[in-house]
């Protein structure tokens, strides 16, 4: 394993993010906690290709995020993803566990919260994932509210995401966001939507219909001397929702057993996750493959036209 140097951050990209970040061309960043901990093998790395190529069919340049040995990797190669897909093991790195992990060794799956930071130190304004952590649901007892949203607090970049999962408290969720200052505006839709539920049934304090209109409000919100993110949610379609009222159930129960279990911290999200991914039988995993591949692709777009606007603006 490589020394470290003092005082610098090891980032290393790949070929095509480093020519598109020199190129001024969108970039949007990708988790690799969704990878590792979202999806089996190979279903999760076919899932993380398909997500890169919606990317670029939006009109952008994907980079996954992921440590390796000491350095953050800005944009996986092919063996990248098959190393991150097949390896047993890889911890799930947040924002308050990148500095050990990186100072350790190994490999390291990031989630939202430490992707933004990775983000943000290689001048990438994008990120997607199909669902974000948030206030879970008895956060009044266990203060259990994920870091991805104390994030979005401090890194400026934009966030494309289908909402966040049902398991958690959404309502709570939202409430978080609006005292934090975080602006959230729901793209081509009315309500803040539920991962693989096209509606939380929350509304949104906002809906944009025009992408650069977006982008317009992202570079007024920084140019605000807005500190941190911006959050953008796009629903997945209704072919590949699934119905609420079907998981709700399961997620009550699942909730209460992880009570009982004593799962907390860091492992509660996979541990519904999966809970509601037995409940529907393998529906849950197609309709998550669904909602991460549809979130890419407006993700893609977004960032396109965000870019446009950075360019006339200088223009
Ligand atoms: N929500 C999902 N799928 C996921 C996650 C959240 O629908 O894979 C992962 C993401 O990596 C997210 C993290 O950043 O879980 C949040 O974990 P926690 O609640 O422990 O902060
Ligand atoms: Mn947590």
């Amino acid at each position: 394993m490589p020394l470290q140097p003092t005082g610098t951050i090891p980032l290393v990209y790949s070929q095509e993010v480093s020519d598109a970040i020199s190129d001024g061309a969108p970039v949007v960043a990708l988790e690799s906690n969704v990878i590792t901990h979202g999806l089996d093998y190979p279903d999760n790395a076919a899932t993380a290709r398909k997500v890169e190529a919606a990317v670029r069919e939006g009109g952008s340049v994907p980079a996954t995020i992921g440590i390796d040995d000491g350095r953050i990797l800005i944009g996986f190669t092919d063996e990248d993803v098959e190393r991150f897909a097949s390896t047993p093991g890889v911890p799930k790195v947040s924002s308050r566990d990148m500095s050990l992990v990186l100072a350790k060794g190994g490999l390291g799956a990031t989630s939202v919260a430490s992707s933004l930071v990775a983000a943000e130190l290689a001048g990438i304004r994008f990120f997607a994932s199909a669902g974000i952590g948030g206030v879970h649901r008895g956060a009044e007892t266990t203060m259990d509210v994920s870091s991805d949203l104390i994030q979005f607090t401090r890194s400026k970049v934009a966030v494309v995401c289908a909402g966040a999962k049902n398991i958690l408290d959404l309502k709570l969720t939202m409430e978080y966001l609006e005292t934090q200052c975080v602006p959230l505006v729901s793209y081509r839709s009315d309500d803040f939507p539920a991962f693989y539920c096209v509606s939380s049934g929350l509304r949104s304090p906002h809906r944009v219909d025009d992408a650069v209109e977006i982008g317009r409000a992202i570079e007024f919100h920084w140019a605000l001397g807005g500190a941190g993110g911006f959050l953008i949610t796009t629903p997945t379609s209704a072919e590949d929702a699934i119905d609420e009222a079907e998981v709700e159930g399961v997620i009550a129960e699942a909730t209460a057993a992880a009570a009982r279990d004593g799962v907390h911290g860091n492992a509660i999200t996979k541990y519904l996750m999966r809970a509601v991914d037995r409940a529907t039988e393998g529906r849950s995993a197609k309709a998550n493959m669904a909602v991460l591949i549809s979130t890419a692709r407006v993700a893609g777009t977004l960032a396109a036209a965000h870019a446009t606007v950075i360019s006339e603006a200088v223009r």
